[in-house]
């Protein structure tokens, strides 16, 4: 018997002596604004209704429940609230049982813990991730974790944010029991009617007794408090829920309750958490590109790699670590062995940090083959391009995939600046062409740029994507231009620190700015990483057609004619004593640096940090802004996600333009004309900035009609 037949996002139906609710909201059964109403008013029916002895709740499709709807957050606040929701169910004075199948995160959790007894089968997800929103469990999860599991066990899930599985959640404490089969409906009404046949009491998690230890309890929480401030580098919420915490073990519960509900919304109105969650919804944005929505994937069952150098290899640990046969392509027996040996080292290091075993690699590797002729890749779905940054050899690569590999196999090249619509116009099948930009190290760097050359077609596009999924990597569409959307965004704010370094601050002291922005490194310890020598190929590659009018900072050339070129040889813009991987400050660096002021007659004067940040994100904003209004980025987000998996931008600022809109596009318009009395030039406003200021609007309007 359905009790309300309405297409309602929470159903409830008598199944004998048990109301069965069950929550159908899709995607995935956030507890938006009507399924708060109707579980309410499920709780509340089931304790008016005498033929009611136990209330069951389950969620419909794949989860439980996902957790609060974030899209509501940052929006005035819909009653009920979901802390009365979870009260109430908890005061049910009928036994209430969660059963809990998939994701029971967040809000979805804090329901769990509000009912009395709780069962997970096989493939559930349990945590508190609101910490990776910048939030704190605000629904009860503060004060309800730690008296079911204790202070230690309940700090780590939250602080963490990870999600632990049914029987770790079973060990823990947080369930009472594991359901064996996958039927969540058949096990959960089971395990009801199992507790009414044994009259199973109203067990009320606010009275739980795991803090009764109350001096390791205290304990816990000091420890807690002094690790997170050292790891949570800037982060707001993580020290709050420690707070929140330590009230459960010292304040009654309600009161617990009230501090739990101040810390989280001063965590709701914190710029982190809009930071964050912008973050949350841009990574699954960027992944409906228009491609991706009308066309289908090509097959994608062997993978080539052209090169064996660090990024061919990188790129073939990748796809075998996604399960994939790779073929690699190099010119000699001593070039392929060479490869084979550099991702064989990637896989040594594994087993001797005990992540990997001598049979697992050797399984790995039976899925890797070898050959010096390109007629290996004749059944390839999909070649992968990573041999020297040289048009001409890339040319000549091409030329041999399109005469070897058969029709319909994904042609794609490795590039990280070079004109792929060049390239794929020198070869008899342009549609079948695309750019896909790994990140160094390869195997490990989430981002993918996908970069869409002119001619290439929409199933092709679909193809890089879809490769992206199985390698569990970030995609980005970006157009075809010098540097796509990453580096060439890096390349001019990269100049303005330079410059700035030229103008009087030192690498030292814009590296430490840039790093309490939030950024794990700064642009010159970036340089001493990557390689100087890097840069300085692709300067003296840019020279020719460089505007002689444009300042150019000639310091890092000064370093690497000396063969400084970071770690790799003890020295860059840091010292790298003994093969040292943390820099020490160079005195001679800085002679060098006050030997190029005075060539170029420059009086050093001093930079404050938030002087040199205005500049360096001025200049990433603004080219930012260029890159969108040429489309090389379709959308805001894209650029947003670009710098948080590609260059380490600090997520809980959610990206440069988004923490665009966070400054206010006005006052980044205003810095950058200011900036521009001493260098017109360089300091052009983007064209889309000048619009949007004109028009009172901001990045996040593009992202939403894009
Ligand atoms: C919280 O609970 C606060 C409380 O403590 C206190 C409140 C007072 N809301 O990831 P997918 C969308 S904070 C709204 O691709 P999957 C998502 O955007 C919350 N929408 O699927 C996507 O939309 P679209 C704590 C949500 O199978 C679609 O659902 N909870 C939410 O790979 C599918 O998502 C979390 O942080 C949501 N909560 O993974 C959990 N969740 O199709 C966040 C998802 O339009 N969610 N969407 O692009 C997840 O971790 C994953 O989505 C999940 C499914 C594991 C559930």
């Amino acid at each position: 018997m359905t009790l309300n037949p309405s297409a309602d996002v929470v159903t409830r139906e008598l199944r004998g002596k048990v109301l069965l609710v069950t929550i159908d909201h899709a995607p995935v059964n956030a507890l938006s604004a009507d399924v708060r109403r109707g579980l309410l008013a499920a709780i509340e029916a089931a304790d008016a209704d005498k033929a009611v002895e136990a209330v069951l709740i389950v969620g419909a499709g794949r989860n439980f429940i996902a957790g609060a709807d974030i899209r509501e957050f940052g929006k005035p606040p819909v009653p009920p609230s979901l802390p009365d929701v979870c009260n109430r169910i908890e005061a049910c004075s009928k036994p209430v049982v969660a059963a809990i199948h998939g994701a029971a995160l967040g809000g979805g959790l804090e329901v769990a813990l509000a009912a009395h007894y709780r069962l997970a089968v096989n493939g559930a997800k349990l945590g508190l991730p609101e910490v990776q929103l910048g939030l704190l469990p605000g629904a009860g999860g503060t004060q309800r974790t730690p008296r079911l599991i204790g202070a230690q066990a309940a700090l780590e899930l939250i602080l963490s944010g990870r999600h632990a599985s049914a029987k770790e959640a079973l060990a823990l404490g947080l369930i009472d029991r594991f359901g064996s089969s996958d039927d969540i409906l058949a096990e959960g009404l089971a395990y009801a009617h199992e507790l009414l046949a044994a009259h199973a009491p109203v067990r009320r998690t606010r009275d739980a007794a795991a803090l009764s230890d109350r001096a390791a309890s205290l304990a816990a929480v000091a420890t807690a408090r002094a690790e997170t401030a050292k790891k949570s580098r800037g982060l707001f919420s993580p020290l709050k829920i420690v707070d929140a915490v330590e009230a459960a073990i010292e304040q009654p519960f309600d009161e617990g309750l009230r501090l739990e509900r101040k810390l989280f919304l001063e965590c709701i109105d914190s710029p982190q958490r809009a930071g964050l969650i912008h973050a949350f919804f841009a990574e699954r944005e960027v992944l409906k590109a228009p491609e991706t929505r009308d066309a289908k994937p090509r097959a994608l069952n062997k993978i080539g790699v052209v090169g064996g150098g660090t990024m061919g290899a990188g790129i073939a640990v990748a796809v075998l670590d996604a399960g994939l046969p790779v073929t690699m392509i190099e010119r000699d027996d001593e070039s392929l062995a060479r490869g084979r040996a550099h991702i064989e080292k990637v896989y040594d290091g594994l087993i001797a940090k005990g992540r990997m075993s001598a049979e697992e690699k050797a399984d790995v590797m039976t899925r890797w083959q070898g050959s010096t002729s390109y007629d290996a890749l004749a059944d390839a779905d999909l070649v992968i391009e990573a041999v020297f940054e040289d048009l001409s050899v890339k040319k000549a690569v091409f030329a041999e995939l399109d005469r070897v590999c058969k029709a319909g196999a994904v042609l794609a090249t490795n590039t990280s600046y070079l004109d792929i619509d060049a390239i794929a116009a020198s070869i008899s099948r342009p549609a079948d062409v695309i750019g896909l930009h790994f990140f160094s190290p390869a195997n490990i760097m989430k981002l993918l740029e996908v970069v869409v050359p002119k001619q290439v077609s929409a199933d092709v596009v679909a193809t890089a994507f879809e490769l992206a999924k199985k390698l569990r990597k970030t995609p980005v569409r970006a157009g075809v231009c010098d540097g796509f959307i990453g580096n060439r965004v890096l390349a001019v704010y990269r100049s303005a620190a330079d410059a700035m370094m030229e103008d009087g601050a030192s690498p030292y002291q814009i590296d430490a700015a840039v790093r309490a922005f939030g950024f794990p490194m700064g642009p010159f310890q970036v340089v001493d990483l990557a390689g100087g020598d890097i840069g300085w190929a692709a300067r003296k590659r840019r020279a020719a057609t460089r505007n002689p009018n444009a300042r150019y900072v000639q310091i890092a050339d000064r370093l690497c004619e000396r063969g400084w070129f970071g770690q790799k040889t003890g020295r860059g813009f840091y010292l790298y004593p003994e093969g040292s991987r943390s820099g020490a400050p160079d005195p001679e660096v800085e002679a060098i640096i006050d030997a190029e002021r005075e060539r170029a007659g420059i009086t050093p004067r001093t930079f404050t940090d938030e002087e040199i940040m205005r500049r360096y994100m001025a200049a990433m904003i603004n080219e930012g802004a260029n890159v969108l209004h040429e489309g090389i980025a379709l959308r805001p987000l894209d650029v947003d996600v670009t710098f948080l998996y590609g260059y380490g931008f600090p997520r809980y600022r959610g990206g440069p333009m988004k923490y665009a809109d966070t400054v206010g596009l006005a006052t980044v318009l205003a810095d950058i004309r200011e900036f521009a009395k001493e260098d017109p030039l360089f300091w052009r406003a983007s064209p889309l900035l000048v619009d949007l200021v004109e028009r009172g609007a901001n990045f996040a309007s593009l992202n939403q009609s894009a």
